[in-house]
């Protein structure tokens, strides 16, 4: 038999994950506004404030049964239960060991996992919410189409980062385009355990570029930090941001996992671009900048 003998313990490697980017790349003393009241408190006000600062926080957008709904379907995902679904992402750190695991550990290895709204009818739930498409049709002032649907899920110890970015780098879409993307809480987001860190009112400064590094990511040294303004969040906490928003998030070596969902929607009057006039703008291909 080649199976380790049963009373042999188990190595699994637990030192925490080492911090990749220069010290003080995020900054933890500011805390973003915030409304509570869910998507019907959304008043004009609160638009006009996303338009001028890039992002929206409800601090209560979804229910409790919403997200407990919501962390069923994602289990449910992750324990392999849907054969049709496999864009489940591991941290790398812990990939190699995943098959060594119990299906507890398993399930907290895991970074990432993707397009799952049409394998899980509890997570299409919150992509499809009234209330929350509701409001993305006033910030676009369009009927807001899905169009990417993810989890960055952050185990806890070994939690990667997030460098910082723009989500319009990453989409080919027109330029000026109002790409809104929604995260939503499903355990509380802590300073801690990784939570959101944006630069309120970057989207009004444009495109930035960007270079392959730990990501494709804004240069370290391009992050205005001193504007750093964190966004924790209870379970049901909603963040709306802009796509030209700089965001990014930390390491989580807490002893505290962070899942969240992460939706992005397009106005349905919206078009297309290739890759090469996408790096064009957020490229660094010839523009003499270095990072
Ligand atoms: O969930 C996170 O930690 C960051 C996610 C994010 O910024 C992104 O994928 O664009």
């Amino acid at each position: 038999m080649n199976s380790p003998a049963l009373d042999q313990p188990r190595e699994v490697d637990t030192t925490p994950i080492a911090i990749p980017y220069p010290e003080g790349l995020y900054n933890f003393d500011t805390v973003a506004n915030s409304i509570s009241g869910s998507f019907s408190s959304v008043s004009d006000t609160e638009i006009q404030y996303f338009h001028d600062h890039g992002y929206l926080v409800i601090d209560d957008a979804f229910t409790h049964d919403e997200i407990q709904d919501a962390l069923d379907g994602m289990v449910y995902l992750m324990d392999g239960n849907n054969p049709d679904f496999r864009a489940i992402q591991y941290e790398p750190k812990l990939a190699k060991q995943k098959d060594e695991m119990d299906t507890d550990e398993r399930r907290d290895a895991v970074r990432k996992i993707f397009s799952f709204v049409n394998h899980e009818p509890r997570l299409n739930a919150l992509a499809a919410h009234a209330g929350l498409l509701g409001v993305l049709q006033r910030l676009m002032e369009d009927t807001p189409v899905l169009f990417q649907d993810m989890a960055l899920v952050k185990p806890k110890f070994f939690g990667s980062e997030k460098p910082w970015h723009q989500d319009c780098a990453y989409f080919n879409l027109e330029e000026g385009t109002t790409v809104v993307g929604v995260w939503i809480a499903l355990d509380e987001a802590t300073a801690e355990n990784g939570c959101m860190h944006i630069i309120p009112g970057s989207h009004n400064e444009g495109p930035m570029i960007h270079f392959k590094r730990r990501d494709w990511q804004i240069c370290d040294t391009h992050v205005p930090i001193a504007r750093d303004t964190m966004v924790p969040l209870q379970p049901g906490g909603c963040l709306f941001w802009h796509g030209l928003l700089h965001h990014g998030s930390p390491v989580n070596q807490s002893p505290h996992r962070r899942r969240a969902l992460q939706f992005h929607y397009k106005p349905a009057s919206s078009g297309d671009i290739s890759t090469q006039d996408r790096m064009d703008v957020f490229g660094s291909e010839g523009k003499d900048v270095e990072c």
